[in-house]
């Protein structure tokens, strides 16, 4: 008897100590190593294409030309003006739509080849679209879905056939377009540009399109609100001349760095505009903050600015610092460091992806697997998952469609065309057509766990859920194209690298271009040093502290967390930079140098159309550098000799760091 008991004393303890796991251990498309296959390949691109024209078709029967899809009545939403409005205040009466979902899911048709519906879209589009209407928009959510859809379909319908649009988006899809779009995203912009008349120069978070900025209008906005104008407003005014709207995003992204903590480089979440001080200092990379991150980064690609690159070094290098938690992100305060909330959100997920484009394959990879983990558990990834305590929020239990997890897994594969996450993709796609399938279209998911579905069919559902994922399976768009992703999974053009002395105003009297940004290898292995070292101070303030919780992650992975840390990523990926010169690559990102280029297939002819400012990569010899073209113009067009770097950037035992990176080598 008293064996019995100890037995079972040591199962019960057994159990007990062992940590609860967020993953069953069975393997699964997200850790499989099994080739995926051409007969895959077709099968996961039919299915998605099925999704998409379920959403579509459903929209187009039962919403068009109003806003937005209820899947589960077949009816519509006016829903422009409810976007991030959670206490539906000052809704408009009039407001009949503007065809939200149609402009959103345009550049999708695009990119799975449908030229007729684009066609027919860019058509009806020109003919009716109209903005004076009385309401009161996010300026956010009209910039990314409607501004930069607009944006996005002319440019492709023009295609290379217009000067302004460049080469880098190959043959446009509607021969003979008269460019009728680009007067209505003007005057889009010029009714958007209306928020930014504050002393900051950041810009209201709401607007009327109609009647401006609201009396008494609220002053408080959020750190993404802010600096994601950049691309939409960048594009505008490349494609119309009109500097305005590059300089008041530059203006307005400016004026949001110089509130971050000069010692740490952090930034809030939320904020006043008018008297530019933080109402709430616990920041991120998630809710509120994401698409600041990601627009420092894109705008440099599509820009060509070396300023939003330098910002996104350092916001990055804290971030990496501050807020990476193995694999996982929380949020700091921004003038302590200090964690605040330990929570995984939804938003997140684009951070791979974002990662990956720059040339840190590696710590993508990893946050990828983290997010795997959960997707696998619930078919989906909840608003926020408590990492710590491995289980959902008690009130953000929806997954209203979100693609951030899909275009991660979609960066990544065309990064290292590792077959995982094809996978991963095809796992995503059969999750959410299980799941969120309604008779009339695809339904947000109210709580994860119940599968409870809500009668609403978000824009980007098709603007980007289902553009990535059909990118995981057939990459003909990309193909002869070199684009960036706006937020919204917009295709832009890369333009042509010009003087910043042309954007007219500079609030800090600095001519010129930057200084020149260092390859990302340096990079990279500066911010991994950054994070491991920040990851080891915590676990030793944890221990000392003699708290209870053990190891700083919670064993969630098992044999994921397995793959990820083995010798087969590692021997892979040994610099994840080198990642990017691979000959495969196609489509992610170029990583090491100062013009980064999303998309490598074509990076030779972008290049060669001086599109993309990068020596390494040019068969000729013909493309020069920003800073080797700042040279020739000191030296009277004498180039001068500079030692030409070989494909992958040097690789040396110490570093030589930037100066303000030093005090982080430092420590
Ligand atoms: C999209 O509108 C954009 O990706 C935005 O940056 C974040 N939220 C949604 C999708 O989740």
């Amino acid at each position: 008897m008293r064996r019995f008991h100890v037995a079972l004393t040591c199962v019960l303890f057994l159990c007990a100590s062992f940590p609860r796991r967020a993953i069953s251990l069975r393997a699964s498309d997200f850790d499989t190593t099994a080739p995926f296959t051409p007969a895959m390949r077709r099968g996961a691109r039919a299915t998605v294409l099925e999704m998409f024209h379920h959403g579509y078709d459903n929209y187009v029967e039962h919403a068009f030309p109003h806003d937005e899809l209820r899947p589960m009545t077949a009816t519509h939403t006016d829903s422009l003006g409810e976007l991030g409005n959670l206490n539906k205040e000052h809704l408009s009466e009039t407001y009949e739509g503007v065809a939200l979902t149609l402009i959103d899911a345009t550049s999708t048709l695009a990119v799975l080849g449908n030229a007729t519906e684009f066609a027919k879209n860019v058509r009806w589009l020109s003919k009716n679209l109209d903005f004076d209407v009385d309401v009161r928009v996010n300026a956010f959510e009209c910039n990314i879905r409607v501004l930069g859809g607009l944006l996005s379909a002319h440019a492709l319908a023009h295609g290379d056939a217009d000067d302004r649009v460049g080469p880098s988006m190959g043959a446009g899809f509607v021969p003979g377009y008269d460019g009728a779009l680009l007067p209505i995203a003007l005057d889009l912009g010029e009714r958007l540009l209306r928020a930014f008349d504050t002393a900051t120069g950041m810009p209201y978070a709401w607007v009327n399109l109609r009647h401006g900025v609201r009396p008494g209008e609220t002053t408080e906005t959020n750190v993404a609100a802010v600096g994601s104008f950049t691309l939409e407003f960048g594009v505008l005014s490349r494609l119309t001349g009109d500097a305005r709207f590059e300089t008041a995003a530059k203006r307005a992204v400016r004026a949001l760095w110089s509130m971050r903590d000069p010692g740490l480089d952090l930034l809030g979440n939320t904020l006043d505009v008018r008297r530019g001080t933080w109402t709430s200092r616990s920041g991120g990379i998630g809710a509120g903050c994401d698409s600041f991150f990601e627009y420092l980064l894109k705008a440099h690609v599509v820009l060509g600015d070396a300023e939003y690159l330098d910002i996104f070094n350092d916001a990055y290098v804290a971030a990496m610092r501050h807020y990476h938690d193995d694999g996982w992100y929380h949020e700091a305060n921004l003038h302590t460091g200090a964690p605040t909330h330990l929570q995984a959100t939804s938003l997140q997920a684009f951070w791979p992806g974002m990662q990956t484009l720059f040339g840190d394959v590696e710590a993508a990879n990893r946050t990828h697997a983290r997010f795997a983990s959960v997707w696998r558990r619930f078919g989906m990834f909840p608003e926020r998952f408590m990492y710590r305590e491995n289980k959902v929020h008690a009130s953000e239990k929806y997954y209203p469609l979100r693609p951030e997890f899909a275009e991660s897994s979609a960066m990544l594969w065309f990064a290292t065309r590792d077959d995982r996450f094809r996978h991963a993709g095809r796992r995503i796609a059969e999750d959410i057509n299980k799941h969120t399938r309604a008779p009339h279209g695809h339904a947000s998911v109210r709580d994860v766990q119940r599968k409870k579905l809500e009668d609403h069919q978000p824009s980007f559902f098709l603007a980007e859920t289902c553009k990535y994922l059909y990118l995981l399976f057939d990459e003909t768009f990309l193909e002869k194209r070199n684009v960036a992703f706006s937020t919204e999974g917009h295709p832009l053009p890369i333009f042509l690298a010009r003087d910043d002395a042309s954007v007219a105003e500079n609030d800090h009297g600095e001519a010129g271009p930057s200084e020149k940004p260092y390859a990302s290898l340096e990079f990279v292995e500066m911010v991994r040093g950054v994070a491991a070292e920040a990851y080891d101070r915590r676990r030793r303030r944890r221990n000392l502290a003699g708290t209870s919780r053990g190891p700083v992650v919670p064993a969630l992975g098992g044999k994921w967390d397995a793959a990820v840390a083995s010798l087969r990523v590692a021997a892979r990926w040994p610099d994840p930079s080198a990642a990017l010169h691979g000959s495969q690559h196609n489509g992610a990102g170029w990583g090491a140098t100062e013009r980064l280029c999303p998309n490598l297939a074509v990076v030779g002819t972008a290049v060669a159309g001086g599109v993309c400012s990068t020596v390494e990569s040019d068969p000729g010899g013909g493309g020069r550098t920003r800073r080797e073209t700042k040279d020739r113009k000191r030296s009277g067009g004498r180039r001068r000799r500079r030692r030409r770097r070989t494909t992958r950037p040097r690789r040396s035992a110490s570093p030589r760091w930037p100066r303000r990176w030093r005090r982080f080598a430092r420590r």
